[in-house]
């Protein structure tokens, strides 16, 4: 899905796309993926830029303490806005929102 789709999904459901803010809430994601896609599918979270270039945020209004770009990550080639993790092993990179990818929801209980 897009990641405007991916978010109304996931808000549908009663979460956001998930936001990570320690490498153990990437590990525990990314095994998610993994158990899901049988590999390290490249998969949306809930960082984006869409709003202010340069300024990352998370859907769920959470603040942003944790990143794991990919080295020139992110790059905002041709206006990319959105982010997926697993880009380079376990790394994040900007894409293109429109992109289609699986995605990870989170909510709080
Ligand atoms: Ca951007
Ligand atoms: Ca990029």
């Amino acid at each position: 899905m897009t990641m405007a789709d991916a978010e109304s999904t996931c808000i549908a459901l009663g979460g956001n796309l998930a936001s990570i803010h320690n490498y153990g809430e990437q590990s525990v994601i990314r095994q998610l993926i993994y158990n899901k896609c049988h590999s390290n599918a490249h998969a949306w979270i809930g960082m984006f830029d869409a709003i202010q270039e340069g300024k990352w945020m998370w859907t769920d209004g959470s603040k942003v303490v944790f990143t794991h770009w990919n080295h020139g990550e992110p790059n905002n080639y041709f206006n990319e806005h959105c982010a997926v993790i697993n880009w380079n092993g376990n790394y994040w990179n900007d894409l293109s929102c429109q992109d289609r990818k699986p995605f990870v929801c989170a909510k709080k209980v």
